[in-house]
């Protein structure tokens, strides 16, 4: 009898044969990655009992942004900082949930990143899909001393590395590290990440169209114009639009990204640089969604080539399939 190979493939075991390519990986990159990928098994654990382990609700402060910050979102922000110390190979953390940078102690660490520990996290108490978002920079100083968040400032094509988590249906983990995108499942009967999809590429074209409709009347015209060729066009292949709106970022492009179409947050009054982060939202996702064939842009510029000019400024984003963001730009150029 021919034994045909079946074996599953863990995180841990693509990201050591991913390093065994590269003759001079030290292996410290690879101990990043598996310890994201810890915090996320962990933080996974907790979301799943969200329903009766007293983790829902309010934690009583407010972020950097104004915005009531979640218990979950502490732990998640938690989980991951404890995560990322285990080795010495962090330097400093940027995250959503901490106004200032956070210095790990270790002056010798050669990586900085940047977290959004659980976004989406109004859909927490409906037990609707949430995520933790990573994007990883090199530090740009010596390794002598601690870095200076000024080098933290770097433009989203300096990324290494970046990636999500989404806590949904099932608890999957994607990222890049500029060699296409990789998908993993989380098996908890086992507690392993397996490989679900090594390399995902998305259609040209996509049929979904995501943007926050109660803000119509806050939208540029180019952007309505776009919502309202949707309603009305059908593109050449005959199939019609449809419109979804899941309220957390990671839900909305992962389903981009595996569907195609194009998920949009623009300015508006309210937020007239948007809403989005650029450093822990919008690079990583832009930077996933670049490598899977698409295309993201704040309608005029490549989001990866914005040049930061603070931790936690905003942009407006339009990211997805090429022909959809492409459409949307020359209605938002009109
Ligand atoms: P709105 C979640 O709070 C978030 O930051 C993103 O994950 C999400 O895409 C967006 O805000 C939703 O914002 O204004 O549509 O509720």
């Amino acid at each position: 009898m021919n034994y045909r190979k079946t074996r599953l493939e863990t995180l841990e075991e693509f990201i050591i044969k991913r390093q065994n390519r590269f003759p001079g990986a030290t292996g410290e990159f690879s101990q990043l990655l598996r310890d994201i990928g810890l915090a996320a098994k962990i933080i996974a654990r907790e979301v799943s009992k969200a329903g009766f382990n007293h983790i829902l609700g309010s934690y009583g402060q407010e972020n950097v942004h104004g915005e009531s910050i979640q218990k979950l979102d502490k732990f998640a922000d938690a989980q991951l900082i404890s995560a990322l110390n285990r080795s010495d190979i962090t330097a400093m953390v940027i995250s959503e949930e901490n106004d200032e940078a956070v210095q790990m102690g270790n002056p010798s660490g050669k990586y900085i990143v940047y977290l959004d520990p659980l976004d989406g996290s109004s859909n927490i108490d409906i037990n609707v899909s949430i995520g933790s978002i990573f994007s990883i920079y090199m530090r740009q100083s010596g390794e002598s001393e601690l870095p200076d968040v000024r080098e933290a400032l770097q433009r989203g094509t300096r990324q290494v590395a970046a990636g999500y988590v989404l806590y949904g249906s099932s608890t999957t983990l994607v990222y890049t590290t500029g060699l296409g995108v990789s998908m993993f499942t989380l098996d908890p009967s086992i507690g392993e990440f397996i490989l679900a999809e090594e390399t995902i590429e998305m259609p040209d074209l996509g049929h979904i169209y995501s943007v926050n409709e109660g803000y119509y009347n806050a939208w540029p015209p180019g952007l309505k114009q776009y919502v309202k060729y949707c309603q009305e066009e059908v593109p050449d292949d005959g199939r019609p639009y449809s419109a979804r709106y899941i309220g957390a970022m990671v839900a909305d492009v992962h389903r981009t990204l595996m569907k195609g179409g194009i998920f949009m947050y623009p300015r508006s009054e309210k937020y007239p640089r948007g809403k989005l982060r650029l450093m822990y939202e919008c690079n990583p996702l832009s930077l996933v969604i670049e490598q899977a064939g698409g295309k993201a842009t704040d309608g005029k510029r490549r989001i990866l080539d914005i040049e930061p000019e603070s931790l936690h400024q905003r942009t407006p984003i339009f990211i997805g399939s090429k022909q959809n963001v492409d459409r949307v730009c020359s209605h938002l150029q009109d």
